[in-house]
């Protein structure tokens, strides 16, 4: 195992949770606190409504279209698929990037539909190709505290029996690597939280450990 070559590398930090909790708002953040530290860090946002893929997805969230579940499942797959290369090439780089929803939305807003065609299992075997982040932070409140925000309910999964269903999901998800967060307070105190547990992972990355998948 000390054969194992540590790399020096930017940290892979995720944020997920319901609708409207606040994960957006904790990114920024977190990322203008890393670079006031002299930490190179970026952030960016699944989905990249951005692309021509993204464009797809953000029409089926507005209920512009009509799309089959597998279909719309891959999109999002394909959507974080088409930054796979630039993510590996910041990462090994040594930029730290803070990622506003990832791989654990996507399994865990279709798992939500109850379909038998894509299970919990099935959603997790087509992320695999895309890199394992080193840190979950796991953004919790109720679906009805994150309903009563302004601006609920514009998009296709803003249904609060829908929310429950996925926030269940994210649970089941959980590993080692997850770290929660209480998302009901106020927005100072959350960065506090979400500050005490990154760091030491930034610092861990950046000071060389053996790459994940
Ligand atoms: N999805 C996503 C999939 O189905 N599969 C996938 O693979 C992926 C990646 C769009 C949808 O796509 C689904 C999940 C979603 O249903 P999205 O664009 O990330 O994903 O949508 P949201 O999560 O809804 O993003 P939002 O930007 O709307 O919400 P955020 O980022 O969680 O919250 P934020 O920071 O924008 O804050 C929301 C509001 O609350 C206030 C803010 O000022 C803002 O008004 N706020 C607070 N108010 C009080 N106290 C606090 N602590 C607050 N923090 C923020
Ligand atoms: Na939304």
């Amino acid at each position: 195992l000390d054969t194992v070559r540590k790399v020096p590398r930017g940290a892979l930090i995720v944020f997920e949770g319901g609708d409207r909790c606040g994960k957006t708002t904790q990114c920024s953040k977190l990322v203008e606190r890393l670079r006031s530290q002299g930490v190179d860090a970026v952030m960016w946002r699944f989905p990249d409504r951005s692309t021509s893929i993204g464009a797809a997805i953000n029409a089926y969230l507005a209920e512009q279209s009509h799309l089959d579940d597998a279909v719309v499942h891959m999109l999002f797959v394909a959507n974080r698929l088409e930054k796979r290369e630039e993510m590996l090439r910041l990462l090994a780089g040594g930029t730290t990037l803070v990622l506003d929803r990832y791989s654990y939305s996507g399994v865990a807003y279709t798992a939500a539909k109850g379909l038998p065609h894509l299970s919990i299992e099935y959603c997790k075997s087509v992320e695999v190709l895309l890199p394992a982040a080193d840190l979950v932070l796991h953004m919790t409140m109720t679906a009805e505290a994150t309903a009563a925000r302004g601006g609920y309910g514009q998009e296709r999964y803003e249904k609060v029996e829908f929310q429950k269903k996925a926030m269940e999901a994210f649970e089941a998800l959980r590993d080692e690597r997850w770290a929660v967060i209480d998302a009901s307070g106020t927005i100072e105190d959350i960065h506090q939280q979400v500050v005490a547990v990154t760091e030491p992972v930034v610092r861990q990355a950046l000071a060389g450990r053996a790459l994940g998948r």
